[in-house]
């Protein structure tokens, strides 16, 4: 077992106080369960110049008709002015952004972005509907450089097709090639890495690369997601731990006072007898709160693509491997052993504990091992939690 600390002066007056007001019944602290993990809003923006198809791909990529109400308004005049949001109506967790073209000659990509919000979006779609242009360069650059990531979608690939069918010998993948890697070569040349190229038709969806858009992007989603969490979840995530260990804290002493009960066993060494059942049942509470079962561990490990068996390994509290009387009653042999506490001290500051000896006791040896316990398994929580996000695919 790690140390065993004192009770601060803080907690001792709200025990003194508590107890003078004898409400001992004012029950657990209810925890709330903040599964961060699961509601992660993916946000995907759509931009590129004006008029190069950004709606009508929104639309698109959102499996909805140009003139289905909760359509992104397309047109042959600039059209959209501000960015906005669209549920994907397949992934209810992913928005995508309809943002206003890029438009003017001395185009700034960095004054666009915080016009338009940058730091709003996980991830970026640019579309280009023509020849390579300088402009998506600047797109690219600023997004990577903000170190986001992005697809490159070559769009109204069915004009280009439908140009080039007038030609003698017109070979629709040459085209296609041609058009591809005018795009890919454009973008290195201007020191954009390993640029992801996809080329389509809104109005083809069947066609071309829309598909392998389609593709992609599931594939890709859960790794998108887990690096949004893994560049805001560190401080949320010792937010949440803390949390719950201090609703988890407070209520500590309450359980330490119901601890001279009925089913008290005799430790060895401590010369004292103390409710297990209290603490196997407490403690299987914490491990519960703090995501260690199996099952929670299970649905992390599928969330984030990291082995089960690696997520376990990162756990040190021997309670993971099971929390039972006999564990319990090892870990207080043990503690004892080592010394666990000045009983003394205890029956002294807590007069009302003092009239009751054994429930006194009893109490203090309860109430450090169920601190240190917590201890461990919110350290353990935390080590799970950073394996889970750190790994990459
Ligand atoms: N042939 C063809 N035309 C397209 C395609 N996608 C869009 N268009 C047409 O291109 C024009 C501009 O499309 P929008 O979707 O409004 O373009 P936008 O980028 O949203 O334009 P702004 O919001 O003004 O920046 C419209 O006339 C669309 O019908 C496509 O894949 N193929
Ligand atoms: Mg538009």
């Amino acid at each position: 077992m790690g140390d065993f600390d004192v009770i601060e002066e803080e907690e001792m007056k709200e025990i003194r106080e508590t107890l003078k007001r004898s409400n001992l019944a004012s029950s657990d602290e209810k925890i709330q369960d903040t599964n961060q993990l699961d509601h992660v809003t993916f946000n995907i923006a759509v931009t590129g110049e004006s008029g190069s198809g950004k709606s009508a791909f929104v639309n698109a990529f959102r499996g909805i008709g140009h003139d289905e109400t909760n359509s992104a308004p397309s047109g042959v005049v600039e059209t959209t002015m501000e960015p906005k949001c669209y549920p994907h109506p397949k992934y209810p967790d992913v928005q995508v952004w309809d943002l206003p073209g890029i438009g003017t000659p001395n185009f700034r990509a960095d004054e666009y972005f915080q016009k338009v919000g940058f730091a709003r979006y996980d991830f970026f779609i640019i579309i280009a509907s023509e020849r390579f242009k300088v402009s998506n360069v600047e797109l690219a650059r600023e997004i990577q450089k903000m170190k986001k990531r992005f697809y490159f979608v070559r769009s109204k690939i069915d004009d280009n097709i439908r140009a080039e069918k007038r030609k003698k010998n017109f070979d629709q993948d040459k085209t296609l090639n041609q058009i591809r890697e005018d795009c890919i070569k454009g973008l290195q040349r201007n020191g954009v890495e390993s640029p992801v190229v996809f080329l389509i038709s809104s109005f083809d969806l069947g066609y071309y690369d829309f598909p392998l858009l389609e593709q992609t992007m599931e594939r890709e989603l859960p790794k998108h997601k887990r690096n949004i969490l893994l560049l805001s979840l560190p401080n949320l995530m010792l937010e949440i731990i803390n949390k719950k260990k201090k609703a988890l804290q407070a209520g500590i002493w309450k359980k330490a006072l119901l601890s001279g009960g009925v089913a008290t066993v005799p430790i060895p060494g401590l010369s004292v007898a103390v409710d297990v059942t209290i603490l196997v049942k407490e403690i299987t509470r914490y491990y519960q709160a703090f995501g260690l079962d199996d099952e929670s561990l299970q649905n992390l490990s599928a969330r984030t693509e990291v082995p089960l068996e690696e997520l376990k390994a990162v756990r040190k509290s021997p309670l993971n491997k099971e929390i039972s009387a006999d564990v319990i009653i090892k870990l207080l042999t043990k503690a004892a052993g080592a010394g666990l506490m000045v009983i003394g001290y205890w029956m002294s500051t807590i007069p009302v504990l003092g009239s009751i000896p054994a429930g006194g006791i009893s109490y203090a040896t309860t109430y450090h091992m169920l601190k240190s316990c917590l201890n461990e398994l919110a350290d353990d929580s935390q080590n799970v939690l950073m394996r889970a996000l750190q790994s990459e695919v």
